[in-house]
């Protein structure tokens, strides 16, 4: 699919998540650079950046598709012809591809370690890293109850809620103000993540960080599911961590006159809430973020 055509299915959220969003968005980067009918490297070259810059202003919390697209900015970089250029680019986003997908097994293998059978788990929004632990545990034959919200205001939960229960998992659904009523059930908070900033704050879905904070009270575990491509190298260099938001339609589509609404589409739970972060590489503390990304800097 088209570069135009995928920003805009990603702004719609028709596709949704921030693995899905960088890997699509990188097969549209692929996907035009292999019909590009230019002519000459640098006209190759502002298609390519035209068409980064495109996907990447489709969703501006999204660094999992930022880094793969810098990746590619980086491998066109040294090339210094078109076919080579092109070839670099179909490279890169393959390789990215690759490495998210393995990524995503190991923080599986490693996920599936931190279920236990009998206990309870408490999810919020839809992330398919964290549907595909949950569902890996079960299927080892961990036995355990989901509990999770509905998400307002675009119903991601309710995406979660047919996939866990799809594959056979018990599980409750709660509209989100009831988190802290029920937090007291839940044995863990698992959830997963938009961006992870450099001194370790977690960018997920709006809402996140009052359930982390009624997890903190009820000292329920609160854990993370999160490739390290997530982490954003520009807050390692002082910037925010950008925040979405959203138009007011999607929370009153026919407000009254004079209404100011507001839909910020993530939030941030500072690193004090989250006890670990479930990475490819482990489990790492909050703290360890910014180490890896000044290993990454350094390459
Ligand atoms: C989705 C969301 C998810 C993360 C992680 O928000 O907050 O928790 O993106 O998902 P939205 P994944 O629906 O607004 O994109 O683990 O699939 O990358």
């Amino acid at each position: 699919m088209k570069s135009k055509t995928t920003a805009q299915r990603i702004k719609r959220l028709e596709i949704q998540g921030a693995r899905n969003i960088a890997r699509k968005g990188l097969e549209a980067l692929a996907f035009d650079a292999r019909r590009s009918k230019a002519k000459t490297l640098a006209a190759f070259g502002k298609e390519v950046e035209k068409n980064s810059a495109l996907l990447a202003g489709a969703r501006p919390t999204e660094p999992a598709l930022r880094n793969g697209l810098a990746l590619v900015q980086s491998a066109l970089a040294i090339e210094s012809s078109l076919p080579g250029a092109k070839e670099a680019v179909a490279e890169a986003t393959t390789q990215y591809a690759k490495q998210m997908e393995e990524a995503k097994k190991k923080i599986v293998q490693v996920g599936v370690k931190r279920i236990r059978s009998g206990m309870t788990v408490f999810t919020h929004c839809h992330s398919s890293t964290v549907t595909a632990i949950l569902v890996a545990a079960w299927k080892k034959g961990k036995r355990f109850d989901v509990i999770n919200t509905e998400t307002r205001p675009r119903f991601q939960g309710r995406i979660t809620a047919r996939e866990l229960v799809g594959a056979g998992i018990p599980v409750t659904h709660i509209v989100d103000s009831a988190a802290r009523r029920v937090m007291n059930e839940a044995d863990l908070v698992l959830v997963g993540a938009d961006a992870v900033t450099a001194e370790g704050s977690l960018v997920n879905k709006i809402g996140t960080s009052m359930i982390a904070l009624a997890a903190h009270e009820a000292r329920t575990e609160f854990a993370s599911a999160c490739e390290t491509f997530k982490f954003d190298p520009l807050t390692l260099g002082g910037e925010d961590e950008p925040i979405e938001y959203r138009s007011p339609k999607e929370v009153w589509a026919r407000p009254p006159r004079g209404l100011s609404i507001r839909n910020p589409a993530f939030d941030v739970t500072p690193p004090e809430y989250i006890d670990y972060i479930i990475t490819e590489e482990g489990i790492i503390p909050p703290s360890e973020v910014a180490h890896i990304l000044r290993e990454r800097a350094r390459w």
